[in-house]
């Protein structure tokens, strides 16, 4: 056996495993069209916004006799926003597409996300480059960043390179945000005739770019099963050593399904869902409530251990605090030449002075770490930065507080002794599972094949995923389909629509059912690492809730 300390044994055997892809992409196609589209929400506002692009119908590839051939094409690609596992088979599926539609073909990636793309930073993807990076996971061949794309000088200084490379197509790999400035980018150069085609793929770990037509978003399989296994490990310490209550928060920005996902995973004693909170409309106080009662409840069974599962955009569901962030977002998007002049010990007060009176004693009563944290910058889309509120350590706290009264008053008898986690970072950019290599795969190769049937503002849409790879089928969707109007940094926007947790949905309903069981047993499954080679069952298993969301009744 050779030794190399340049790559993993893993890697090297990973990077022997071709993909697969659905029936219809292994060989000659033809696009077929369906009905026309309307978008999900403010039909008439979106048509008005996106007159070039609006109304397009879906896109379904059949396979057919003969072979597909282009003239030469140059294509661009960009990462944009979050890592998410599969970004490299993208790339991959797309450059083999586009070989396989002409040798001549050629395939540039613009560096560090949209940037790259304003700023005039691209390199080649030459086969030896690809190579290197099949199968792995990372956004590391060219790198990802999170530019908006919302200005038209931004637009028309991409043009300048993209008519200087010959690029006629531009592939943008990124989450809700991302796929918005896709179809934004695709109007316009539409509406100018600039002669570049713009195709949106799905992806986020978060989980929350899916509707009928996009049936998940890539990197969820394999971030939910890196996150699950370390779960797993956390509740086999638990359960040996039988003295830490553990709080986990999850990534996932604002919607729960990684949390739901690791926990139909896994059955944590608790789980909390950001979308739960918000339809019972609970207070902080009522989720500490509920946690301190399950606790309590297994200490009375002697069991003074257990899993809390966070999700990491709770906070903002809180409705409370969700009027406060509204508030706030509309007066700093208003403010916002004042607010970067304020010194950053005086920003606290000077938000209290601007806010109404009932948000301002909301946000006088948030403990300083979330207050500081929501008056602190959002990212480039607006966005609240969860990731930095320490939630798991604020409700271990605040829980502690309030078992210590309950001690007090003799309704509580147990031990309390916590442990923090949170899990985000550490599944973003793991070797992607085999469901989201085939996947990834099969959404770059597709993309090339919708650039070669002439599309624009389309996504790159696999479906059928929860059956094996054959039966998957292969087309686009329009992104304006996907659109509605909403609040952006003060301003209704045209945005593609987040998909939360449906709570009428099957996942969670099965969730619900089961919940009590294990907040009372211990009921721990033990999922372990993801298995890239072995058994079908092990290796190839879509995640439960795309398994669930497909099954009629569970
Ligand atoms: P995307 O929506 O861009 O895919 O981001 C995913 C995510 O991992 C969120 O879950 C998380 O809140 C955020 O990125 C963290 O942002 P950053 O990568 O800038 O630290």
């Amino acid at each position: 056996m050779e030794f190399s300390s340049e790559k993993s044994a893993l890697q090297i055997a990973r990077a022997a495993y071709q993909p697969k892809l659905p029936k219809a992409l292994r060989g000659a196609l033809k696009a077929v069209e369906g009905e026309p589209t309307q978008s999900v929400a403010d039909q008439e506002e979106i048509q008005k916004l996106f007159p070039n692009t609006y109304g397009m119908p879906y896109i379904k590839f059949e396979p057919v006799k003969g072979e597909n051939q282009t003239a030469t094409l140059n294509v661009g690609v960009i990462l944009s926003g979050g890592q998410a596992p599969g970004g490299h088979n993208v790339i991959s599926g797309l450059f083999d597409g586009l070989k396989k539609l002409n040798p001549a073909n050629k395939l540039y990636g613009f560096i560090l996300g949209p940037g790259g793309l304003v700023e005039h930073n691209y390199m080649e993807l030459t086969a030896d480059i690809i190579d290197e990076y099949r199968n792995t996971g990372g956004f590391d061949i060219i790198g990802s960043g999170r530019t908006k794309l919302e200005k038209k000088e931004q637009f028309d200084k991409g043009l300048e390179i993209l008519q200087a490379l010959d690029i006629k197509a531009l592939v943008i790999i990124g989450g809700d945000d991302s796929n918005t400035n896709a179809c934004v980018l695709a109007e316009y150069y539409k509406a100018i005739g600039a002669g570049v085609q713009v195709i949106g793929c799905p992806k986020t770990i978060d989980g929350d770019l899916k509707n009928s037509e996009i049936e998940t978003s890539f990197g969820f399989d394999t971030a939910t099963k890196v996150y699950s296994e370390v779960i797993g490990n956390i509740m086999r310490d638990c359960n040996s050593a039988k003295k830490y209550w553990h709080f986990i928060k999850l990534m996932g920005r604002s919607a729960s399904h990684v949390t739901l996902e690791c926990a139909l995973q896994t059955h944590p004693n608790i789980t909390l869902i950001g979308e739960e909170v918000e339809a019972k409309n609970q207070t902080l106080d009522d989720i500490v409530t509920y946690i301190a009662e399950a606790v309590t409840d297994r200490a009375n069974l002697g069991m003074n251990y257990g899993v809390v599962l966070v999700p990491e955009g709770l906070i903002e569901f809180i409705p409370a605090i969700k009027k406060l962030i509204a508030e706030l977002n509309d007066m700093l998007a208003a403010n916002q030449a004042d607010f970067e002049l304020v010194a950053d010990d005086k920003k606290i007060s000077y938000i209290l002075k601007h806010l109404s009176e009932e948000n301002a004693a909301i946000f006088r009563s948030l403990p300083e770490s979330v207050s500081r944290q929501l008056a602190l910058e959002r990212d480039p889309h607006g966005n609240v930065q969860v990731s930095l509120i320490e939630t798991e350590q604020l409700l271990a706290e605040m829980v502690g507080k309030k078992l210590a009264e309950w001690k007090r008053d003799g309704i509580y008898t147990g031990k309390f002794a916590t442990q923090h986690h949170f899990f985000g970072y550490e599944g973003r950019c793991a070797a992607p599972s085999n469901f989201d290599a085939d996947y990834c795969y099969s959404l770059g190769y597709n993309a090339s094949m919708l650039i070669a049937a002439g599309k624009t503002g389309y996504m790159s849409s696999i479906k059928n995923t929860s059956k094996p790879v054959d039966e998957w089928i292969a087309g686009g969707i329009p992104i304006t389909m996907m659109m509605n109007m909403e609040k952006r940094n003060g301003e209704m926007k045209p945005v593609i629509r987040k998909a939360l947790v449906e709570l009428k949905g099957v996942p969670y309903k099965f969730f619900v059912r089961k919940r009590t069981e294990w907040a009372r047993n211990t009921s721990f499954v033990y999922p372990g690492p993801i298995q890239y080679f072995g058994p079908t069952e092990v290796c190839d298993r879509p995640t439960i809730t795309l398994q669930l969301e497909h099954q009629k009744d569970a």
